[in-house]
């Protein structure tokens, strides 16, 4: 028999959104808290927070506020170190938030990440956020040692250009030396799936609190979330019928050859 099915070798993840619904109770927050510290006026609500996701990366999200809401505040001479030590400020309030344990793992992530380590199937992240963050979220969630179960972690600022540019993707695929028809992305948002598409990469959305109504065209599937088998998935969009409403390392095989 010939085969010329691939075999799944690594799953790309995303962290905000993907991993945990970190934006709204929590990235958003520490944005606002930081603010404060600064002594800002500004306060980013849930809606307003909705529109500035457009933006990825929270520097450059920082910058766009400045650019539409304040741009009085934009007369600095030393603007993007102001910039880049507010966003210090505000990674260590994320850092704290998540020490605290407020933000529980996205159902099936823990068991999807644990089944796939059994299968010996390699395991990263790509990711706009910083590599502190994707620490603390790992910390937080899965314990110290998870974060060596990755095989490569892509964050923050290791690629110029940030999601939707196919950079970090890219970057990832290059530590991995892998093909992007040997893997499968899981991302929440379209700017996420742009990034991985660009980069080749068959993706698996599972929507979030913020990106359930954009535009997935291009994704392998469109699920509520990856589901576990007490509490099954929902199909959001049907672009293929499975034989279960969790996914597992057979779904995600299968989806890479679909
Ligand atoms: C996540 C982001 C990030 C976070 C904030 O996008 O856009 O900017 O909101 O993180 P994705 P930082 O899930 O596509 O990676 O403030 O650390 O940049
Ligand atoms: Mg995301």
């Amino acid at each position: 028999m010939t085969n010329t099915q691939n075999k799944l070798q690594a799953v790309l993840f995303d962290v905000d959104g993907t991993l945990a619904d970190t934006e709204q109770d929590g990235h958003r927050l520490a944005f606002n808290a930081a603010f404060k510290q600064f002594n800002l006026d500004w306060n980013w609500d849930i809606d307003l927070y909705g529109e500035l996701l457009q933006v990825t990366g929270g520097k450059e999200r920082i910058r766009y506020f400045m650019e539409r809401y304040a741009p009085a505040a934009l007369n600095k001479s030393d603007l993007t170190d102001w910039i880049l030590s507010l966003h210090k400020t505000k990674t260590k309030f994320f850092e704290s938030l998540m020490e605290t344990g407020s933000i529980p793992l996205r159902p099936g992530v823990a068991r999807l990440i644990h089944e796939l380590r059994q299968e010996k199937i390699k395991l990263a992240i790509a990711t706009t956020t910083t590599m502190e963050n994707v620490t603390a979220l790992l910390k937080s969630t899965l314990g110290e040692e998870s974060i060596g179960w990755f095989d490569v972690i892509g964050a923050g600022d290791i690629v110029p250009m940030k999601k939707p540019a196919p950079d970090i993707y890219l970057w990832v695929l290059d530590q991995l030396k892998l093909t992007p028809q040997q893997c499968i992305a899981i991302e929440d948002s379209e700017n996420g799936l742009k990034s991985a598409l660009a980069a080749n990469l068959p993706t698996l959305i599972t929507v979030s609190g913020y990106t359930r109504l954009q535009d997935f065209n291009g994704a392998a599937a469109v699920l509520s979330d990856l589901g576990e088998p007490s509490q099954p998935f929902i199909q959001i969009q049907h672009t293929t019928t499975f034989d279960k409403e969790w996914v597992d390392y057979r779904l995600l095989n299968s989806l890479i050859n679909h």
